[in-house]
């Protein structure tokens, strides 16, 4: 008796429960997913070290338009334009290794692992190669059918830090949150035009440290017809490393960009940076529990949306 309401129990709980992220949710239904994706991520690291950077930058360009849904893998069609057409995507990469973990994970379970998964799993796997912590992610994700490039809004590099926080409240992201993630730009590289206002111009930006300017007007003064938007890394001290130095480089005067800079100068969030820029392990913990939570953002579960098989399109409507 006990052991049939205990089977009745589960025959209810469990579809609710796999309505639901979940560490490992694809355990049975295709469980080498997680190992075919971190298999092609270090491929691809071999000979790329910017891709944690690539994924980093595209999993939060993802999350922060409609969830993480995959939306952002949208190719614009003759008909309608997707999100890789707003200007904010400009230079969003990596779609390229998606489209390859993709196909290798369709290779042996069919339409089963969803696009916005694959794009978590890459990047968390990147993360470690770029000795960042290795976390355990949930999954669960469904892709969406949506793609609009008009509701693509997401800060600036110009913003002040009250400002750009009202994107991440606006997903119930805590300042603590955004300046953990703001942690990113620990990796990769931003274009001259994303910062040139702070090193040109008739007032030089008094909060960035005048050698770090001279270097970056040396980079920018070097921008050519074949290479008209030359690019800076963010973090001038380990520029590959996901680690807690970006923090020590912005308490120096050192950010790049303006919202890099700010976020070590205003009070809002200065406390956080000391903090983060003293105690490494505090970084990581910290780090990976708020892209664990960047990862939950709006997502779609259980029957909603679909699970893509081409993460670049649309499946076909099915006819009947
Ligand atoms: C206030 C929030 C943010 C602003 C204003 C911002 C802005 C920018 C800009 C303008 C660039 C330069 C892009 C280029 O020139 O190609 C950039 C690069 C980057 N961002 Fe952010 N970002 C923000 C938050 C984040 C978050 C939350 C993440 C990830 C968790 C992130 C990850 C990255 C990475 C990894 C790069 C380097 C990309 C590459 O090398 O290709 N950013 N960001
Ligand atoms: C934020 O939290 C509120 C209250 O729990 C909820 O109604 C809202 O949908 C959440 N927003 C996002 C973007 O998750
Ligand atoms: C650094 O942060 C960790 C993790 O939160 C904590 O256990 C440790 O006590 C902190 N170390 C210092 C020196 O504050
Ligand atoms: C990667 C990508 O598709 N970028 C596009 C972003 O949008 C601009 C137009 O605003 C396109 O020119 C880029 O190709």
């Amino acid at each position: 008796m006990r052991l049939k309401i205990a089977f009745l129990v589960l025959l209810f709980i469990l579809p609710l429960a796999s309505a639901q992220l979940r560490v490992g949710f694809y355990r049975r239904s295709c469980p080498r997913a997680e190992s075919i994706v971190k298999a092609t991520v270090a491929r691809r690291f071999r000979t790329d070290k910017s891709i944690p950077a690539a994924l980093l930058r595209m999993h939060f360009h993802d999350c922060f338009v409609r969830g993480c849904d995959a939306s952002i893998l949208i190719d614009s069609t003759r008909k309608s334009q997707s999100e890789k057409d707003a200007g904010p995507n400009f230079s969003v990469r990596g779609f390229d290794l998606i489209d390859e973990a993709k196909r290798n994970v369709e290779a042996v379970c069919r339409r089963t692992v969803s696009c916005a998964d694959i794009i978590t799993l890459a990047t968390r796997d990147a993360m470690a190669l770029a000795g960042g912590p290795s976390y355990a992610v949930p999954t669960g994700r469904r892709d969406g059918v949506v793609s609009n490039p008009d509701e693509v809004n997401l800060p600036g590099p110009s913003l002040t830090v009250s400002q750009s926080f009202q994107f991440f409240k606006a997903k119930n992201m805590t300042m603590d949150d955004m300046a953990t993630l703001l942690g990113a730009h620990s990796v990769g590289v931003a274009h001259c035009s994303f910062f040139l206002d702070r090193i040109s111009g008739p007032q030089p930006d008094r909060t960035m440290d005048p050698a770090l300017a001279k270097k970056l007007s040396n980079i920018c003064g070097a921008a050519s017809a074949r290479n008209p938007d030359p690019t800076a890394f963010l973090d001038q001290g380990t520029s590959f490393t996901m680690d807690n130095q970006f923090y020590k480089e912005i308490r120096m005067k050192r950010g790049v960009m303006k919202i890099d800079q700010e976020l070590a100068n205003d009070r809002l969030s200065s406390g956080f940076v000391s903090r983060y820029a003293l105690n490494s392990t505090l970084f990581r913990t910290r780090f990976a529990q708020a892209m664990v939570k960047m990862g939950r953002i709006e997502v779609l579960v259980g029957k909603a949306g679909e699970i893509r098989q081409n993460c670049r399109a649309f499946n076909p409507r099915r006819r009947f």
